[in-house]
């Protein structure tokens, strides 16, 4: 019934339409075929410089509304450049926005049809064909070269002595692996990640290089002014580590590590300041729609001074004590090896 209905609806709707159609067109005949062509000319034409004048005011005011409240000033010395290029390339093709929308709706109100004038046959010229492609060729490379000079700073060799930190996406949250004191990463493996045993990495017990790793979640701490190289996995889908202060953004991709590295600028404490805001932390988003869960995702970088990250260092156990203390109350020597290699699976 309800079908029907429906169908009956949108037989009204059709008939209409069809018959305003034919109403505008009789009243079109009545007032004369040219008086109607002539009118509706001048009023398209009229409308094109409405447009281009309420446009322009309109991305002006937009500008001016947003200004300042986007992203606020860089946090690291690679985000500089970054937003330098940002502004480049805004303020070329701004000028570029502006200069074409311009030409495009005043041609059309001044070249609107007219008795007097004829419009003049003109289907090609080698010269503008080479002058327009040539130009914007030039700038777009030039615009996308200083993109990749960035893009293979950001990605390519950290310093040496950066600190090095494992970034691990998981549906849905973040985890962090530290070197500890050998500053060696151990070894992992994708079938020993137990949640309920705490390995959720992974890690290899027999590799002794893991046994002083440490493990921590949603909060990551770094030092202010010292480089930092992140080394980003995945546990299960792709995600995306989305560092919005530093100008960083980066796939955690399962199976393929990457990697990129920056240095800090400013303290948690020196932001709070600097944005008036007291509750100010720098925030790890994912930036990869990853699931359900995606948008609890949210991480926190604590940016810190060097003496707070060595006292916040120092709190923290590695992985392999954590374990071991949950599974050998008594401080046994042997009990803890006997239950290393039992956590380990054999690959
Ligand atoms: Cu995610």
């Amino acid at each position: 019934m309800s079908t029907l209905f429906l169908l009956l609806i949108l037989l009204l709707g059709f008939l209409i339409t069809f018959q305003i159609a034919k109403a505008s067109e009789y009243v079109g005949v009545l007032k004369g075929e040219k008086k109607n062509f002539e009118q509706h000319n001048r009023i398209n034409g009229f409308l094109m410089i409405v447009f281009l004048v309420l446009g322009l005011i309109g991305v002006y005011w937009c500008n001016e509304l947003f200004r300042g409240r986007i992203l606020g000033e860089s946090a690291s010395k690679h985000g500089e450049e970054i937003d330098t290029m940002l502004y480049i390339t805004i303020a070329i093709t701004g000028v570029v926005f502006v200069i074409t929308q311009i030409l495009l709706f005043w041609f059309a109100y001044k070249y609107q049809y007219s008795e007097k004038r004829k419009a003049y046959y003109f289907p090609h010229s080698n010269k503008l064909e080479v002058i327009w492609t040539v130009i914007p060729a030039i700038a777009l490379t030039v615009l996308v070269g200083f993109g990749l000079f960035y893009w293979f700073r950001i990605t390519g060799e950290a310093p040496r002595e950066a600190n090095q930190i494992e970034i691990t996406g998981k549906q849905f949250g973040w985890i962090f692996r530290y070197p500890g004191k050998d500053q060696t990463f151990g070894k992992k493996y994708y079938q020993n990640i137990t949640d309920k045993d705490n390995n959720q990495l992974g890690l290899l017990w027999d590799d002794p290089n893991s046994h002083d790793d440490i493990v921590v979640n949603n909060e990551m701490y770094i030092v202010v002014n010292e480089p930092v190289k992140l080394i980003i996995n995945s546990r299960d889908v792709v995600h995306d580590v989305g560092l919005v202060y530093f100008r960083q953004k980066m796939d955690a991709v399962p199976g393929t590590p990457t990697t990129m590295w920056f240095i800090p600028k400013f303290t948690t404490e020196e932001m709070k300041k600097k944005t008036g805001n007291p509750d100010f932390e720098y925030e790890i988003s994912c930036d990869q729609m990853c699931g359900r869960g995606h948008y609890t995702m949210r991480g926190i970088v604590k940016v810190v001074t060097k003496e707070e990250y060595i006292l916040w260092l120092a709190k923290q156990k590695p992985n392999y004590a954590q374990i071991m203390q949950d599974k050998t109350p008594a401080p046994a020597g042997g009990a803890a090896q006997a239950d290393s290699t039992k956590s380990t699976v054999s690959r």
